[in-house]
């Protein structure tokens, strides 16, 4: 089926890892019928969250997200399936907790932007190039998933 290899960056930020979310997020994105293709735990370098954030370099807020980021460790995953970018968004919930409805992740657990507990790229093209920052290709595995015939019909 087209589209079913679409790809999408998550990483779980400082936050949701030290409040113990990281279980919960990974069990949406499983449960919902999206394939793991991805995933390290590391504490990110400041010139790769620099790097991630790039296009915020000149908001005031930049400064305190990169310190933010690199406060602990993260969960980096790369997720595959059909519309994952934007399913993935949807998943989330909006960038502000507080406009975020229940259900979604955001809307779940955090309260503030500043600490908002996941990251998800906002487009295919975004996707690729957040993947291509934080992987290597080799770490990234490409495989059958026996459910796939019960999830795409
Ligand atoms: P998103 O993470 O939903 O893609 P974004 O790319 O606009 O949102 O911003 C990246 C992150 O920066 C966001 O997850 C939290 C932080 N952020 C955004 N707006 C902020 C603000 N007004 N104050 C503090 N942090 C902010
Ligand atoms: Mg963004």
């Amino acid at each position: 089926m087209a589209g079913v290899e679409e790809r999408t960056f998550i990483a779980i930020k400082p936050d949701g890892v030290q409040r113990r979310l990281v279980g919960e997020i990974i069990k949406r994105f499983e449960q919902k019928g999206f394939k793991l293709v991805g995933m390290k735990f590391l504490h990110a370098s400041e010139d790769l969250l620099k790097e991630h954030y790039i296009d915020l370099k000149d908001r005031p807020f930049y400064a305190g997200l990169v310190n933010y980021m690199n406060s602990g460790p993260v969960v980096a995953m790369v997720w595959e399936g059909f519309n994952v970018v934007k399913t993935g968004r949807v998943m989330l919930g909006e960038t502000n907790p507080a406009d975020s409805k229940p259900g979604t992740i955001r809307g779940d657990y955090c309260i503030q932007v500043s600490r908002n507990i996941i990251h998800g790229s906002d487009s295919v093209e975004n996707a690729n190039t957040e993947i291509n920052l934080w992987f290597q290709p080799e770490e990234l595995v490409s495989y059958e998933n026996c459910s796939d015939s019960w999830i795409y019909g």
